[in-house]
């Protein structure tokens, strides 16, 4: 979970980065998938240069799948790989080795046209708290790889994953800290739960979300909660939600926190459906003034 993130902290990850990119040859980022770019950190691209490098869209079980493709073509546009990843059940996860060797593919037939022995292709994991990091480095160890041990000299006291198809993985994610740049980044991480629920006002957090979900189609919340319409205002649609499913304190009150509590709940256990909160669109950069 973020909390908080200082400089001091920044630097440190990022040296850690930094030092690793030496070993490796293909960065695996990843991401989550309801907020492809928002849970990206800002300096990847600066860090990671002409590193190869393949993006997870992970927990795709959670996302929407129609909006997913054309998230999978604003990449790969942009010359970069994607691969779908539920990391739960491991759907996607064979297909790490096999595109991480195809990016190496030049480097591999050069090493042998020269006599050179093949060696693994060594692979990284980025990215930031809670984008599922650990959940596929265990999915991975899990589905018949062994943890090579140290070997001095050679991995420098690090722990590798020995994959199939002769893939190597760092054992240690690098961790990336997730840029609040905005007030609209920051909600979409707080609504995807990686910021800690103790430190945000819910009520308020509940009409943000409820603003996002009615831009996005207005029938989400009325489906999911019986309603005719919805209230113009964000605050009046958690009273809605609240007297649709009986949550009325004494004297007729609408219990809104329990009430604001539950739409979040609600969003991120996809009762209310799989749903992604940006699209590609809101990205893409304006190229007029360069030509
Ligand atoms: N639904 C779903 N949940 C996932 C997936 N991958 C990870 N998670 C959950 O996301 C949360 C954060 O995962 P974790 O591996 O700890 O993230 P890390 O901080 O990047 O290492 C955990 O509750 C995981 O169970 C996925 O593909 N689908
Ligand atoms: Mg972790």
């Amino acid at each position: 979970m973020i909390v908080q993130w200082y400089p001091g902290h920044m630097k440190k990850t990022k040296d850690l980065i930094v030092e690793n990119l030496k070993l490796i040859d293909v960065v695996v980022e990843i991401v989550d998938a309801r907020v492809p770019m928002s849970s990206r950190n800002p300096e990847i691209d600066k860090l990671v240069k002409d590193k190869k490098r393949i993006i997870v869209l992970n927990k795709i079980d959670l996302a929407s799948d129609s909006i997913t493709e054309r998230w999978i073509k604003y990449f790969n546009e942009k010359g970069i790989e994607v691969i779908l990843v539920n990391s739960i059940n491991g759907k996607g996860i064979n297909k790490i080795p096999v595109v991480a060797r195809n990016l190496m593919k030049e480097k591999i037939e050069r090493d042998l046209a020269r006599g050179r022995k093949n060696r693994p292709v060594k692979a990284m994991i980025v990215g930031i708290p809670n984008v599922g990091k650990s959940t596929f480095i265990n999915k991975i160890v899990g589905k018949g790889s062994a943890k090579t041990g140290n070997k001095p000299g050679v991995t420098r006291g690090k722990q590798w994953i020995k994959l199939k198809n002769d893939l190597e993985l760092l054992d240690t994610p690098g961790i990336l800290w997730p840029k609040f740049e905005d007030m609209e980044t920051g909600y979409k991480l707080a609504f995807i739960g990686s910021v800690k629920d103790d430190i945000l006002d819910i009520e308020n957090l509940s009409c943000e979300l409820i603003r996002y979900l009615r831009n996005i189609d207005e029938n989400i919340l009325m489906k999911a909660y019986n309603l005719e319409h919805l209230e113009e205002e964000n605050g009046a649609v958690i009273e809605q939600v609240a007297r649709s499913r009986g949550f009325v304190l004494k004297g007729d009150e609408p219990d809104y926190f329990r009430t604001a509590k539950m739409i979040i709940d609600e969003f991120r256990s996809i009762k209310l459906g799989k749903i992604t909160l940006e699209i590609p669109e809101e990205f893409e950069e304006d190229e007029s003034e360069e030509n």
